[in-house]
Protein backbone atom coordinates (compact mmCIF):
# COMPACT_ATOMS: atom_id res chain seq x y z
CA UNK A 1 0.00 0.00 0.00
CA UNK A 2 1.65 2.96 -1.09
CA UNK A 3 0.74 7.05 0.49
CA UNK A 4 1.65 9.93 -1.90
CA UNK A 5 2.26 12.76 0.12
CA UNK A 6 3.65 16.02 0.03
CA UNK A 7 4.61 17.83 3.22
CA UNK A 8 1.39 20.31 3.38
CA UNK A 9 -1.78 20.17 4.82
CA UNK A 10 -4.22 17.89 2.19
CA UNK A 11 -1.70 15.50 2.67
CA UNK A 12 -1.26 15.51 6.64
CA UNK A 13 -5.16 14.38 7.17
CA UNK A 14 -3.83 10.66 5.91
CA UNK A 15 -0.29 10.15 7.14
CA UNK A 16 -1.41 11.30 10.89
CA UNK A 17 -3.96 8.98 10.42
CA UNK A 18 -1.71 6.47 9.02
CA UNK A 19 0.88 7.17 11.69
CA UNK A 20 -2.08 6.87 14.61
CA UNK A 21 -2.84 3.00 13.31
CA UNK A 22 0.66 2.31 12.56
CA UNK A 23 -0.99 1.19 9.16
CA UNK A 24 1.58 -0.65 6.83
CA UNK A 25 1.71 2.07 4.23
CA UNK A 26 4.95 3.15 1.90
CA UNK A 27 5.30 6.48 1.79
CA UNK A 28 5.87 8.04 -1.77
CA UNK A 29 6.87 11.87 -1.77
CA UNK A 30 5.35 13.90 -4.31
CA UNK A 31 7.87 17.05 -4.87
CA UNK A 32 5.25 19.44 -5.40
CA UNK A 33 7.97 21.72 -6.21
CA UNK A 34 9.14 19.78 -9.03
CA UNK A 35 6.13 19.36 -10.50
CA UNK A 36 6.24 15.42 -9.79
CA UNK A 37 2.31 15.65 -9.53
CA UNK A 38 1.94 16.27 -12.76
CA UNK A 39 3.77 13.47 -14.77
CA UNK A 40 1.59 10.96 -16.32
CA UNK A 41 2.78 8.46 -14.00
CA UNK A 42 1.40 10.07 -11.13
CA UNK A 43 -1.48 11.72 -12.90
CA UNK A 44 -2.32 7.63 -13.80
CA UNK A 45 -3.15 7.35 -10.00
CA UNK A 46 -4.35 10.90 -9.14
CA UNK A 47 -5.64 12.45 -12.16
CA UNK A 48 -6.12 15.77 -10.71
CA UNK A 49 -2.31 16.47 -9.80
CA UNK A 50 -2.98 16.84 -5.94
CA UNK A 51 -1.60 15.08 -3.48
CA UNK A 52 -2.58 12.77 -1.02
CA UNK A 53 -3.59 9.82 -3.31
CA UNK A 54 -3.13 5.74 -2.41
CA UNK A 55 -2.55 3.01 -4.06
CA UNK A 56 -2.99 -0.35 -2.88
CA UNK A 57 -3.21 -3.38 -5.75
CA UNK A 58 -6.02 -2.55 -7.88
CA UNK A 59 -7.42 0.30 -5.74
CA UNK A 60 -6.40 3.65 -6.46
CA UNK A 61 -7.99 6.56 -4.38
CA UNK A 62 -7.62 10.17 -4.29
CA UNK A 63 -9.00 12.72 -2.09
CA UNK A 64 -8.10 12.66 1.70
CA UNK A 65 -11.46 11.96 3.03
CA UNK A 66 -11.77 8.88 1.31
CA UNK A 67 -8.00 7.78 2.02
CA UNK A 68 -8.44 8.42 5.77
CA UNK A 69 -11.89 6.13 5.97
CA UNK A 70 -10.00 3.51 3.84
CA UNK A 71 -6.99 3.48 6.00
CA UNK A 72 -9.67 3.47 9.05
CA UNK A 73 -11.54 0.70 7.72
CA UNK A 74 -8.41 -1.51 6.97
CA UNK A 75 -7.03 -1.28 10.51
CA UNK A 76 -10.62 -2.18 11.86
CA UNK A 77 -10.28 1.13 13.53
CA UNK A 78 -13.22 3.30 15.33
CA UNK A 79 -11.62 6.25 13.66
CA UNK A 80 -14.05 5.74 11.54
CA UNK A 81 -16.88 4.76 13.47
CA UNK A 82 -19.40 1.74 13.65
CA UNK A 83 -22.65 3.33 14.16
CA UNK A 84 -24.50 4.91 11.00
CA UNK A 85 -25.09 7.94 12.54
CA UNK A 86 -21.86 8.66 13.52
CA UNK A 87 -20.54 7.49 9.91
CA UNK A 88 -23.23 10.29 8.92
CA UNK A 89 -21.92 12.68 10.81
CA UNK A 90 -17.92 12.37 9.87
CA UNK A 91 -19.43 12.66 6.58
CA UNK A 92 -21.04 16.03 7.46
CA UNK A 93 -17.84 17.63 9.06
CA UNK A 94 -15.72 16.58 6.71
CA UNK A 95 -17.35 17.53 3.33
CA UNK A 96 -18.11 20.59 5.48
CA UNK A 97 -13.50 20.98 6.32
CA UNK A 98 -13.33 20.42 2.28
CA UNK A 99 -16.36 23.04 1.67
CA UNK A 100 -15.38 25.39 3.57
CA UNK A 101 -12.70 25.25 6.77
CA UNK A 102 -10.08 24.03 4.93
CA UNK A 103 -10.67 25.70 1.44
CA UNK A 104 -10.93 28.84 2.92
CA UNK A 105 -7.45 28.20 5.21
CA UNK A 106 -5.61 26.65 2.15
CA UNK A 107 -6.59 29.88 0.39
CA UNK A 108 -5.06 31.72 3.57
CA UNK A 109 -2.05 29.15 3.12
CA UNK A 110 -1.06 29.85 -0.42
CA UNK A 111 -1.58 33.63 -0.31
CA UNK A 112 0.13 34.18 2.64
CA UNK A 113 3.10 31.48 2.91
CA UNK A 114 3.22 29.39 -0.51
CA UNK A 115 3.34 32.11 -2.60
CA UNK A 116 6.03 34.54 -0.97
CA UNK A 117 8.48 31.23 0.09
CA UNK A 118 8.21 30.10 -3.10
CA UNK A 119 8.29 32.97 -5.21
CA UNK A 120 5.29 32.32 -7.11
CA UNK A 121 3.69 36.49 -7.63
CA UNK A 122 2.01 38.40 -5.15
CA UNK A 123 -0.16 37.22 -2.96
CA UNK A 124 -4.17 38.11 -3.79
CA UNK A 125 -4.96 40.58 -1.40
CA UNK A 126 -8.95 40.43 -2.59
CA UNK A 127 -9.00 36.57 -2.01
CA UNK A 128 -6.82 36.75 1.79
CA UNK A 129 -9.62 39.39 2.54
CA UNK A 130 -12.41 37.16 1.50
CA UNK A 131 -11.14 34.04 2.93
CA UNK A 132 -9.93 35.84 6.54
CA UNK A 133 -14.05 37.30 6.51
CA UNK A 134 -15.35 33.23 6.07
CA UNK A 135 -12.57 31.32 7.84
CA UNK A 136 -13.97 33.13 10.50
CA UNK A 137 -17.11 32.74 9.94
CA UNK A 138 -16.87 28.68 9.68
CA UNK A 139 -14.45 28.62 12.87
CA UNK A 140 -16.90 30.28 14.60
CA UNK A 141 -19.41 27.69 13.78
CA UNK A 142 -16.85 24.72 14.72
CA UNK A 143 -15.62 26.77 18.07
CA UNK A 144 -19.74 26.69 18.83
CA UNK A 145 -20.11 23.24 18.09
CA UNK A 146 -16.69 22.48 20.01
CA UNK A 147 -18.32 23.78 23.25
CA UNK A 148 -20.02 20.72 24.68
CA UNK A 149 -17.50 18.31 22.94
CA UNK A 150 -14.14 16.78 23.55
CA UNK A 151 -13.88 15.75 19.81
CA UNK A 152 -15.90 16.31 16.44
CA UNK A 153 -17.95 13.80 17.09
CA UNK A 154 -18.13 13.84 21.13
CA UNK A 155 -16.11 11.98 23.07
CA UNK A 156 -14.22 9.82 20.25
CA UNK A 157 -11.36 10.95 18.10
CA UNK A 158 -12.44 9.61 14.18
CA UNK A 159 -11.08 11.02 10.82
CA UNK A 160 -13.44 14.55 11.23
CA UNK A 161 -10.54 15.46 13.75
CA UNK A 162 -7.56 14.87 11.41
CA UNK A 163 -9.73 16.29 8.39
CA UNK A 164 -10.36 19.71 10.31
CA UNK A 165 -7.03 20.04 12.76
CA UNK A 166 -5.17 19.65 9.64
CA UNK A 167 -4.52 23.07 8.62
CA UNK A 168 -3.39 23.31 12.76
CA UNK A 169 -0.41 22.82 12.67
CA UNK A 170 0.21 25.49 10.05
CA UNK A 171 -1.79 28.47 11.49
CA UNK A 172 1.32 30.65 11.92
CA UNK A 173 2.54 30.19 8.81
CA UNK A 174 -1.06 30.92 6.81
CA UNK A 175 -2.00 33.27 9.18
CA UNK A 176 -5.08 31.77 10.28
CA UNK A 177 -8.03 34.07 12.17
CA UNK A 178 -7.73 32.24 15.22
CA UNK A 179 -8.02 34.34 17.75
CA UNK A 180 -10.78 33.95 20.57
CA UNK A 181 -11.85 30.91 19.42
CA UNK A 182 -11.08 28.87 22.62
CA UNK A 183 -12.43 25.35 21.95
CA UNK A 184 -10.64 25.07 18.66
CA UNK A 185 -7.80 25.76 21.03
CA UNK A 186 -8.22 23.37 23.94
CA UNK A 187 -9.56 21.16 21.41
CA UNK A 188 -6.18 21.47 18.84
CA UNK A 189 -4.16 20.90 22.11
CA UNK A 190 -5.59 17.98 22.85
CA UNK A 191 -4.20 16.58 18.94
CA UNK A 192 -1.09 17.70 19.83
CA UNK A 193 -0.64 15.03 22.32
CA UNK A 194 -1.17 12.06 19.38
CA UNK A 195 1.78 11.38 18.22
CA UNK A 196 3.68 12.85 15.38
CA UNK A 197 0.52 15.10 15.08
CA UNK A 198 2.85 18.39 14.00
CA UNK A 199 4.68 16.43 11.84
CA UNK A 200 3.71 13.21 10.24
CA UNK A 201 5.59 12.54 7.63
CA UNK A 202 8.59 10.26 7.26
CA UNK A 203 11.86 11.86 7.88
CA UNK A 204 13.54 12.68 5.08
N1 LIG B 1 -9.64 17.87 -1.90
C1 LIG B 1 -8.28 17.37 -1.98
C2 LIG B 1 -7.31 18.53 -1.96
C3 LIG B 1 -5.91 18.13 -2.36
C4 LIG B 1 -5.00 19.34 -2.53
O1 LIG B 1 -5.46 20.46 -2.83
N2 LIG B 1 -3.70 19.12 -2.35
C5 LIG B 1 -2.73 20.17 -2.57
C6 LIG B 1 -1.66 20.11 -1.47
S1 LIG B 1 -2.32 20.53 0.13
C7 LIG B 1 -2.02 19.94 -3.90
O2 LIG B 1 -1.75 18.81 -4.25
N3 LIG B 1 -1.70 21.01 -4.63
C8 LIG B 1 -0.93 20.91 -5.84
C9 LIG B 1 -1.62 21.52 -7.04
O3 LIG B 1 -2.79 21.87 -6.94
O4 LIG B 1 -0.95 21.61 -8.07
C10 LIG B 1 -8.03 16.38 -0.82
O5 LIG B 1 -8.67 16.53 0.22
O6 LIG B 1 -7.24 15.44 -0.97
Amino acid sequence: MKLYYFETPNPHKPCAVARYLNSPVEYVRIDLTQGENKTPEYLAINPNGKVPALSDGDVKLWESPAIMVYLAVKAGSDLWPQATADQIDAIRWMNWDTAHFSRHAGTLMFNNYIKPTFGLGDPDAAAIEESTTFFKQFAGVLDNHLQSRDYILGNSLSVADFAIGSFLPSAGKAKLPLDGFAQIERWHNSLMQLEGWQNPFPAG
